[in-house]
């Protein structure tokens, strides 16, 4: 198995596929896939353009819906969510299908949508996929950041990191036989920084700060925590998870 970490869907080759690719965006559309599929969500579909989002969902019957909006950091008006994970309660996902679109979380999920196996991971369902992966052993594993708008994001390379470090302790492997590029290992190494303070690494990021002045705090308290909820989100069709 060779494990490759893209920091952005802009640094993600194109041309070619993994065996299995995991799109993370921590904070905080795959926090909340993972909490809409762990409260008994159908389904969630993600979307990168709000009217096909619109177009699409109008189809499905409106009992059996819920549409989340993010711009920015904030919602989008005449949606019903925005992207908040803590909104995503079993009393109000339970049996429906989640129509999502968010600035950068749903453009990393379709830029690796033609992967054979597609996951979404954040920290919260970071031992679920670790599971899947060290059972399944892939030959190729990428893990690619959603970032901000193209540029870096401190808080999806950490979680690029927690993934990577935890399949390295338990597996066979060495870092060595399993990274297959630097990103790797520059990852586990900002990861292994601050794996015991990942609130305070949020509160230096710059999306994390930007959640802040969105008076988001509990969210970041919610997608710091490692290992909460045993889920794995997979894609059952292009952009359906
Ligand atoms: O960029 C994204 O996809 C979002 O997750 C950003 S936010 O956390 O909802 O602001």
């Amino acid at each position: 198995m060779k494990l490759f970490v893209y920091d952005t869907p802009e640094l993600t080759p194109t041309g070619k596929t993994p065996d299995c690719a995991i799109a993370v965006d921590v904070l905080r559309a795959t926090s909340t896939i993972a909490t809409v599929l762990a409260s008994g969500g159908e389904a969630v579909q993600a979307f990168s353009d709000l009217d096909q989002l619109i177009e699409v969902s109008e189809k499905w019957p409106a009992e059996k819906r819920l549409r989340a909006g993010e711009r920015g950091g904030a919602k989008v008006a005449g949606f019903e969510l925005g992207n908040s994970p803590l909104d995503c309660t079993p009393e109000l996902v339970q049996g429906r299908r989640l129509f999502i679109s968010t600035t950068n979380g749903t453009r990393a999920l379709q830029r690796i949508q033609d992967s054979p196996t597609v996951l979404a991971a954040a920290l919260i369902n970071r031992a679920a996929v670790v599971q899947y992966i060290l059972e399944k052993q892939p030959e190729t594993v990428w893990i690619v950041g959603s970032g901000w708008e193209g540029s870096f994001s401190l808080e999806d390379t950490a979680c690029a990191g927690a993934i990577a470090h935890s399949i390295v302790e338990q597996s066979q492997l060495s870092l060595e036989e399993l990274a297959g590029n630097d990103e790797v290992i520059s990852a586990i190494a900002l990861y292994s920084q601050w794996q015991n303070d990942l609130l305070g690494l949020f509160h230096q990021a710059s999306h994390g700060k930007r959640l802040l002045r969105l008076e988001c705090d509990e969210d970041l308290k919610y997608c710091a925590q490692t290992d909460i909820l045993d889920v794995l989100p997979m894609q059952q069709e292009p952009g359906v998870l």
